[in-house]
């Protein structure tokens, strides 16, 4: 599923909310904003309506969260509200400054630690958190580090040829981890720091070019991530990979990417290249990394289990109106 945040609601200020009480972690670099409390009113529907109508309706609250003054780059806001699945510990809805998203891996680790820290979950029990996308299992191995069983995860399409006239012929795989992604192994530049600015701009025109050619995932879903990934000599048996994640708001994520890993890694599993009860370290473009491995899935994909380790940065009262 993914939402872009409805452009017509963008008028300033129309989401009156008051005081709202956050909770701000990073997972391997990348910020999430858990808020607990002083979200705009979803409605009674299902959890995917719910996510609807926040794209709908509350596009300026959405964005006005995570930018400056209040926010800040790349920030993904975390929304609690009241699971479909009533033996989850909570639902969430995760959205950044241009959508609202199906689901998200480091957002979920960042509010697995939060729930921690607020001494509402523990090591001793497993939880599950209900998002847009399904439920998702999770157990937090200490206080900073989380576990967590994505929603079933495929490839949709191998090997799509997409010709960039400033970053040459590019092709790869649309897949599922919770979003959409476009991914490949062909990396216009070397994965690195120095080199965001043209990993931000080819990834930005790939994007451009899917939509403009009509390529979709399924459903007519829009391809809304694309990934750069690199083979690394790191990891344990699998071996490891660095990736360049660039997200809907147009920013690039400082994690290894919660739901990207979950769709590379059903790609890897769909061409033999990683079996079950083999680990791969998948790294960042910062170098922050998370450990993937699997189970297979009951529709033909794969359930990734993704561990990852979040820091809780600050706890605040915001004045927003
Ligand atoms: O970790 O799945 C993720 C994610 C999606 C967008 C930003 N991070």
């Amino acid at each position: 599923m993914y939402l872009r945040i409805a452009e017509s609601s963008l008028t300033p200020q129309t989401t009156r909310i008051g005081v709202l009480y956050v909770i701000d972690s990073h997972t391997g670099g990348m910020p999430t904003r858990v808020i607990l409390s002083g979200g705009p009113d979803l409605g009674t529907g299902s959890l995917s309506e719910r996510a609807e109508v926040l794209a709908t309706r509350s596009a300026d609250y959405c964005r006005r969260l995570l930018s400056p003054p209040f926010g800040q780059a790349a920030m993904v806001g975390a929304l609690l509200v009241a699971p479909d699945d009533h033996s989850a510990e909570t639902g969430v809805i995760f959205f950044d400054a241009g959508a609202v998203l199906g689901m998200c891996g480091h957002g979920l680790i960042g509010l697995g630690v939060t729930l921690s820290q607020r001494g509402q979950v523990t090591s001793e029990r497993s939880f599950a958190i209900d998002t847009p996308a399904g439920v998702v299992a999770c157990t937090l191995k200490d206080q900073n580090t989380l576990i967590f069983r994505n929603i079933e995860s495929f490839r949709f399409k191998k090997g799509v040829v997409v010709d960039l006239p400033q970053c040459g012929q590019v092709r790869g795989d649309l897949a599922y981890g919770g979003n959409w992604f476009f991914i490949t192994e062909s990396a216009p530049v070397p994965l690195c720091m120095d080199n965001i600015p043209t990993l931000r701009a080819c990834a930005m025109a790939l994007r451009a070019e899917l939509v403009a050619r009509g390529v979709r995932g399924a459903g007519g879903a829009p391809i809304d991530h694309i990934i750069f990934q690199n083979k690394t000599d790191g990891g344990a048996d699998g071996g490891g990979w660095r990736n360049f994640v660039l997200c809907p708001d147009n920013d690039f994520d400082r994690s290894p990417c919660g739901t990207g890993s979950s769709a590379w890694l059903a790609c890897l599993a769909a061409d033999g290249r990683v079996q079950v009860g083999e680990t791969l370290v998948q790294e960042s473009i910062t170098g922050s990394s998370f450990t993937l491995s699997f189970q297979p899935g009951p529709q033909g994909g794969i359930y990734p289990l993704v561990t990852g380790q979040a820091i809780v940065t600050a706890q605040s009262r915001l004045f927003f109106s």
